[in-house]
């Protein structure tokens, strides 16, 4: 039976009409504005260091309590343990080196929506992707012993033809809910790589070895947020016990987010968060329409305006 798309059209117009009611309120900045926010933000959050580290490593890292208090932490990782016990769980292979993964997280329970709008990983989101990005993926990963190694890649790979521009267009960001050492199977990078821009060619992507490359070894609470470009992987999970990792990847406004956040954002995920959230579950990018065409009282609303002409 095919979809009924003119269900589907009012659906979403009443969720973009609710989001352009939440821009009103609080503009998204643009231009200058958007400049003067991110420096402000940026001092507010103290992320000089880590934005530097985001242009000369292709990373950085917030130590524990930085994104947010720790309580936090344990939240997320009782939500996971739950969506493990109800969720399919197989889809990558358990041999893809992601471990066991756990998709579209974000409808299933609120802590994830605070961490998504964690104001110090928020403002790295903005620095790499822009005020306008969307939430690509809010997905699970759970690493058991004998986890083999995620082989090295970078995620603008098989998204955009090579080589890349200097920008990101794609961005994770990371958050460690337990202990990431070499043992337990931790994330590893090459510092610098996201300046190659290009994908980690075919005899290197088992090259966990390799002298350049950096196993990131830091306590539970830390997150982690990278360019799209930079070459990363994972050593493989030797200890007992298991891995616990939140990955929040993040696109361009222009770019396809993975999946469909506006197909399960509810009214009432979008009261009770900042009309930033209504972007990011890409309710303000271009709009869709149908045989009813674009509305123009949308179109004067709130900033799809720009989004739709620009
Ligand atoms: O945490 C990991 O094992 C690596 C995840 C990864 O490669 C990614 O999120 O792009």
């Amino acid at each position: 039976m095919a979809i009924d798309r003119f269900q589907l059209a009012d659906e979403l117009n009443a969720l973009r009409d609710l989001a352009s009611q939440k821009w009103k309120d609080d503009p998204l900045p643009v231009g200058p504005a958007a400049t003067e926010r991110l420096k402000r933000e940026i001092e507010e959050n103290d992320l000089h260091k880590s934005i530097a580290e985001l242009e000369t490593d292709g990373y950085t890292i917030l130590p524990p309590g930085k994104a947010a208090p720790l309580d936090l932490i344990e939240r997320l990782k009782v939500a996971m343990e739950r969506l493990l016990q109800s969720q399919r769980t197989d889809t990558m292979g358990s041999s893809s080196g992601l471990g066991s993964t756990l998709f579209h997280m974000l409808p299933e329970d609120p802590v994830f929506e605070e961490a998504l709008m964690a104001p110090a990983p928020l403002t790295l989101v903005s620095y790499l992707v822009g005020y306008r990005a969307k939430l690509s993926q809010c997905t699970g990963l759970i690493k058991d012993q004998g986890a083999p190694a995620l082989a090295l890649h970078a995620d603008h790979s098989g998204k955009f033809p090579a080589p890349w521009g200097k920008l990101s267009n794609y961005t994770v960001v990371t958050w460690v809910l337990t202990d990431y050492t070499r043992e337990n199977g931790a994330l590893c990078v090459w510092p610098g790589s996201h300046r190659f821009s290009r994908p980690v060619p075919p005899d290197m992507i088992m090259a966990h070895d390799h002298e350049e490359i950096r196993v990131i070894e830091v306590p539970a609470g830390s997150v982690i947020a990278w360019h799209g470009s930079l070459w990363h992987g994972a050593v493989p999970r030797t200890a007992e016990g298991k891995r616990m990792t939140l990955v929040l990847p993040h696109v361009r406004d222009s770019v396809q987010a993975q999946e469909m956040f506006w197909a399960s954002t509810t009214p009432e995920m979008i009261e009770r968060n900042p009309a930033r959230f209504c972007t990011l579950m890409g309710l303000t990018s271009a709009g869709p329409w149908i045989q009813d065409g674009p509305s123009i009282e949308r179109l004067q609303m709130g900033p799809s305006v720009g989004s739709q002409f620009e």
